[in-house]
């Protein structure tokens, strides 16, 4: 590989050219801002975070933290104004679909305009200064809602089905305006679902792998769930933080699918985890009503060819693999409640 020799050493020219890269990162308390974190870290960049005040301890360690909220955004441009970054990843929303139906107004201040604020910080700041600040929005593929083709890609148009993916649709849209009307290197990358061990546990994944290796140590009995039959695309959220920074590399800015392009439903997720820990899910799953949506998706299914032959992009993790590694991590996390539990009964 073609490198400069300092002190000695061979540095490769294309890392070369990211140290002393600076990124700020709105929702990085998040599970893609934790992800995204250690991913720009070991690349060499200098992190900074866009925090809400009392989520300091959800960050990355490497992270340095700026105070601040998307529903208000008084000093969005001062953080942008001190950070000076070169990429700006706006990853913060109200994420929960189901919510987004109980706090639909909110939702759309922090999801919609919290972009549209994260926009006009960039823009002024380019403005001022003019340095280039690339900016990435967190899209989803929430907004295909009710889609006519499967699988969905970049063509394929938004059918949103909850205040949550319209939140999502109007933000990508000022993502494309602020690209063509302000020259902005703005790209919108629209992820189908992903998860990890940090995924938050109001999700279904996470519900199904906490409960389970929690029913597995004999600390709960039951899970309720609502529709089994949904069908979702998901992959591993340490996978698609790197999808977003090869977008922000580009030559062009442009928008994306980032999918496995395999879609299974809640009944298979469940299947795959309580049969890895050798349990029938049907022997402790309740159906409840009030977990239904009052519009759903009842299918996703992602086409990421044009991040594949465009950025080199691929999914790594398996549907199976992605359940068993959510499913170890929760058995350690529930092993040690064990302990802690056994440990304070035999003390009392
Ligand atoms: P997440 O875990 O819910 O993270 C969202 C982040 O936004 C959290 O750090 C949250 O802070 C922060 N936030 C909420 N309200 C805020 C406000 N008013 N001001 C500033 N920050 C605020 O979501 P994720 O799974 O990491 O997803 C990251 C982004 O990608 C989100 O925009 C999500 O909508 C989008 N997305 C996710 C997926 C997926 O499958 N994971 C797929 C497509 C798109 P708290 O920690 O205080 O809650
Ligand atoms: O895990 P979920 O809540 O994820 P959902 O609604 O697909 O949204 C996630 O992915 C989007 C990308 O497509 C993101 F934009 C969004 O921010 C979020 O990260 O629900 C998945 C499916 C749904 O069909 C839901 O109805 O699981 C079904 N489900 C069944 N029982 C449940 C439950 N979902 C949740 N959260 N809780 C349940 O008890």
């Amino acid at each position: 590989m073609p490198g400069k020799i300092i002190l000695g050493s061979i540095i490769p020219l294309n890392w070369m050219n990211i140290v002393n890269r600076v990124a700020l990162i709105t929702g990085i308390s998040g599970q893609d801002g934790f992800y995204l974190t250690e991913f720009l870290s070991n690349k060499g960049y200098d992190v900074h975070g866009v925090v809400l005040l009392g989520q300091e301890a959800n960050c990355h360690p490497q992270a340095t933290i700026h105070h601040g909220d998307l529903s208000d955004g008084s000093n969005l441009g001062a953080i942008l104004h001190s950070v000076q970054p070169h990429e700006v990843y706006n990853l913060g929303a109200q994420s929960h679909v189901r919510f987004s139906f109980d706090i639909p107004i909110s939702t759309a201040n922090v999801t919609g305009l919290g972009a549209i604020r994260m926009l006009e910080s960039v823009r002024e700041h380019q403005q001022q200064t003019g340095r280039e600040v690339r900016f990435y929005q967190a899209s989803s593929s929430e907004m295909f809602g009710r889609a006519e083709k499967s699988p969905q890609n970049e063509h394929t148009p938004f059918r949103p089905r909850s205040p949550y993916a319209c939140a999502k649709a109007f933000a990508f849209w000022q993502t494309v305006n602020y690209r063509e009307a302000y020259n902005l290197f703005a790209c919108n990358g629209i992820l189908f679902n992903h998860e990890s061990p940090k995924r938050g546990e109001a999700f279904v994944t996470r519900k199904i792998t906490r409960a389970a290796t929690r029913i597995k140590l004999g600390l709960q009995e039951r899970l309720q769930l609502g529709n089994l039959d949904a069908k979702r695309d998901w992959g591993f959220a340490g996978d698609y933080v790197e999808a977003m920074w090869l977008m922000l590399q580009h030559d062009q800015p442009d928008d994306f699918v980032i999918a496995t392009g395999e879609t299974h439903s809640v009944r298979e997720f469940l299947h795959e985890v309580f049969s890895y820990l050798d349990l029938d899910w049907e022997e402790y799953v309740d159906i409840d009503p009030n977990l239904f949506r009052p519009s759903e998706i009842e299918v996703l299914c992602g086409d990421s060819s044009k991040a594949s032959q465009s950025l080199g992009w691929k999914a790594g993790v398996s549907f199976s693999e992605l359940a068993r590694m959510m499913t170890d991590h929760d058995r350690q996390l529930a092993e040690t409640e064990k302990r802690m539990l056994d440990a304070a009964q035999s003390t009392g």
